[in-house]
């Protein structure tokens, strides 16, 4: 795959003044979570950062039809590396409390997890994240805003 986005399904687009679209990549690669960034950022993007409930639903959906087995999770652009317990985006902002998809036994920061993968095949409920250790080699999601004609990418627009 040359381009950035391909089309595994179709979206429509819908323009708003007030809600950007975001275009997300899901690797079929597998890297460390470092790795898988610099792999988003070199395409444009970043490793994914999820801004609201509707966002979550969509991604935890979608990663659940293309996981192939329970541990094909994938990595999300937060992490405590900087210093434990205080999560940050790869944007530098917090994490929110309310908008946080932790699985219920997580974060545990157990062999000192620093970074978020989320992914679960038999999960019918919102909770998706675990920390897990950095180094591991996992597929990822990568996203960047939606830009006009833009046409053969997996792209939403959260309304
Ligand atoms: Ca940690
Ligand atoms: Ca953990």
């Amino acid at each position: 795959m040359n381009s950035f986005f391909h089309l595994t399904e179709s979206f429509s687009l819908i323009s708003s003044k007030h809600h950007g679209g975001k275009c997300y990549y899901f690797s079929t690669n597998k890297s460390s979570w470092t790795k898988s960034r610099d792999d988003c950022r070199a395409k444009g993007g970043d490793l994914v950062k999820i801004d609201s409930r509707e966002e979550q639903e969509f991604l935890r959906k979608k990663v659940r039809r293309i996981m192939k087995d329970h541990e094909d999770k994938f990595w999300i652009g937060l992490t405590d590396s900087a210093e434990q317990g205080r999560w940050l985006w790869v944007d530098g902002s917090p994490l929110n409390e309310s908008l946080s998809y932790w699985k219920d036994t997580e974060p545990d920061n157990w062999g000192e997890d620093d970074c978020v993968m989320m992914g679960d095949k038999g999960d019918r409920y919102q909770k998706s994240w675990s920390d897990t250790s950095c180094k591991v080699s996992r597929r990822s999601i990568c996203e960047k805003p939606a830009a006009k004609g833009q046409n053969k990418t997996v792209c939403v627009i959260f309304l």
